[in-house]
């Protein structure tokens, strides 16, 4: 099998130089359908997970431009995200400061199985933890960490109503983690399934339960919808429980399991006082929108679940070949499992799972969980003729389509007889793909984004490495036509879409000065100061067009820290203003209209030293500048600042 893989690989990565004459140079009505003229918006926004840069990327459909970077794990010295003293506890966790993540799966949160467009969940796959932003915003607004888990890779789906997102572990570990031989890991260590809740009105995360799963690896999952709603489904691969050379090791077991998880009646043996409080140690970072500013609280317990203790609860599904994504259509009857190392595509029916369930024909046992026998739960087989099924998406027309990482196509199926009704090359090497609302009971089905992972001829060389590239394809009819690439930034894996308009009215122009409760903001100018503590020098300072208040500064010495807190007085839309000392051993602060941001500087030798305004707000945004005086540590030159001389 593997040689098999290693030689479709090199045939799909060498066999299309150029356009192949199938596709032909682009029609000029693909070119229209893409176009949006200057002035004119995207009908959707799409959210692409920056894969290793940490990140989320926000893009418009049809045309493919990006239009932000939203810094959710990594540090970003665009914005000051990380670097400023309000968003430093955003990236807290029990390891310390871990300025960095690997984001993987974003999903936007729904109200009855369809978008709502509040805000959008992301993992981080690395140091596992799961993100929630504002799609008001557009900042990052809550980090979780998740304990007991690593590779936090099956995340971070939700289910219907954004009761919950889950997370669940990519490799078993120790639980609790301990000094043990690796090579004992079979039956010993295991794989946690998180389920963390989310306030119905604020988006509150709190870490419910974790279900303690036998220890395979948990790779994708998705939430049962419509009459499978109260159910999750993980798929698994590893079931092996090899330690070592997974590549062929794990690859022993003609079949994995989809895990199904009944999580109602888990809520339910939780909410009577089932499960195991067991001491753990973990980070819970809010950024509040008012104060501007982000707190940390250590976590110190969570509530396992031994799911053999839940019966009825936790149920496994055979299904081929170290299955990769797990989805489920918009009805919530079809499970499909993309076995990686298959070319066929396995979907269970939901209604086949309950009937099997309740007739108890079990095939056998692993760790205490009952199996389902596969034909009794098998709705169909898609005879793709691809290799290599990743990820599947729906349209709102029943179909279904799917990536092909070897063969490097899409593939396009109809939900029920499973036949395949077109295919359509990717360049290449696909991973996920996009259907705006293409996890919900209600799809957009216009279009598909094909997310890949090896780039090589379709841009300008950019030395030994490209920037991923995406491709987008127009669904609308009976064939798939492709319209465009575009580059992505990091690694998209999943993305999620939806149409503009569920989310440009709620979109925050600014932040009101009236409302800033930030403990160090200056909301009149007449507040502006400079007060030391010690050796700290607090400097209480606004701006506004074109000048900061104060902008000269004396009495700071050698030795001292230096806290610059900064309020931006504008109240339009659109007009940040920035903050840069020379040799200060940060970033720039990036402030919004009505917002507050602090940063600190360590001068290192006398001196006068300026600092000036990063983005061009004004006619004199060059004048936008001022001076801080730094005497020697035994200077006696008191504290004074100014502005116009006063
Ligand atoms: S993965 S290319 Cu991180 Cu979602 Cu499948
Ligand atoms: Cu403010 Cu440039």
């Amino acid at each position: 099998m593997l040689a098999l893989l290693g030689l479709v690989m090199v045939f799909a990565s060498c066999g299309d130089q150029g356009k192949s004459s199938s596709n032909g140079a682009l029609s000029s009505s693909a070119a229209e359908k893409v176009y949006v003229a200057p002035g004119e918006q995207d009908d959707y926004y799409a959210f692409l997970s920056g894969g290793y840069s940490g990140n989320l990327t926000v893009y418009g459909l049809p045309s493919g431009r990006m239009f932000k970077e939203i810094p959710v794990f990594s540090q970003f010295p665009t914005s000051g995200y990380g670097y400023s003293e309000e968003t430093k506890p955003m990236l807290n966790t029990s390891f310390g400061f871990v300025p960095w993540d690997d984001s993987h799966h974003p999903d936007i949160s729904q109200t009855n199985g369809e978008l709502d467009g509040r805000w959008i969940f992301i993992n981080g796959n690395n140091t596992p933890r799961i993100a929630r932003i504002s799609l008001s915003t557009f900042e990052t607004e809550e980090i979780i960490e998740v304990p007991n888990s690593a590779g936090n890779h099956s995340s971070s789906f939700i289910t219907e109503n954004t009761e919950y997102v889950v997370a669940g572990t990519r490799f078993a570990v120790p639980v609790p983690q301990r000094d043990m031989p690796i090579n004992e890991y079979k039956g010993n260590f295991k794989g946690a399934l998180s389920f963390i809740s989310v306030d119905p009105e604020d988006g509150r995360l709190d870490l419910k339960f974790q279900l303690m799963m036998p220890g395979f690896n948990y790779d994708l999952s998705h939430p049962g919808r419509g009459k499978s709603h109260g159910w999750f489904f993980f798929t698994t691969y590893n079931t092996e429980e090899a330690n070592s050379l997974l590549e062929v090791n794990a690859s022993q077991n003609d079949k994995d399991f989809i895990a199904a998880i009944n999580w109602k009646k888990i809520e339910e043996y939780v909410n009577n006082g089932g499960g195991t409080k067991m001491p753990a140690n973990y980070a819970h970072n809010v950024y509040d929108e008012h104060t501007h500013a982000a707190t940390t609280t250590m976590k110190k317990e969570v509530l396992t679940v031994d799911p053999t203790k839940v019966p009825g609860a936790v149920y496994f599904l055979p299904t081929p070949k170290s299955p990769h994504g797990c989805d489920v259509d918009p009805t919530g009857q079809y499970i499909i499992g993309n076995g990686k190392l298959s070319a066929d595509l396995t979907v269970h029916s939901f209604d086949k799972m309950l009937a099997a369930i309740e007739g108890e024909k079990f095939d056998g046992e692993a760790y205490g969980i009952p199996i389902l026998k596969f034909e009794d739960v098998l709705a169909g087989q898609v005879k793709s003729g691809g290799l290599g099924p990743l990820h599947t998406e729906f349209d709102d027309k029943g179909n279904a389509y799917t990536t092909f990482f070897i063969s490097s196509e899409v593939v396009k199926w109809k939900v029920g007889t499973w036949e395949v009704i077109d295919r359509k090359p990717t360049y290449y090497s696909v991973g996920h793909l996009m259907i705006p609302g293409g996890n919900s009971r209600k799809p957009f089905g216009k279009y598909v984004v094909a997310m890949n992972k090896i780039t090589k001829d379709r841009y300008l060389p950019t030395g030994p490495e490209m920037e991923h590239s995406a491709q987008l394809y127009d669904i609308s009819g009976e064939k798939m036509e492709l319209l465009l690439d575009f580059p992505t930034h990091g690694e998209p894996h999943y993305a999620a879409g939806c149409p503009a308009e569920l989310l440009t009215p709620n979109s925050k122009k600014i932040y009101r000065l009236d409302e800033n409760k930030h403990e160090y903001a200056t909301l009149s100018t007449g507040d502006a100061r400079v007060e030391r503590k010690g050796n700290e020098v607090h400097v209480y300072m606004s701006m506004i067009r074109s000048h900061f208040t104060p902008d000269n500064i004396e009495g700071v010495k050698v030795g001292d820290k230096v806290y610059f807190h900064i309020t931006n007085h504008e109240q339009d839309f659109d007009v940040p203003h920035g903050f840069a000392m020379i040799g200060q051993n940060t970033s720039e602060l990036l402030i919004m209209p009505g917002q507050t941001k602090s940063s600190v500087w360590e001068p290192k030798e006398p001196g006068v030293w300026p600092f000036y305004c990063t983005d061009f707000c004004s006619a004199l945004h060059q004048e936008m500048q001022g001076y801080v005086r730094v005497s020697p540590a035994n200077s006696n030159i008191d504290l004074s600042w100014s502005l116009g001389g006063d």
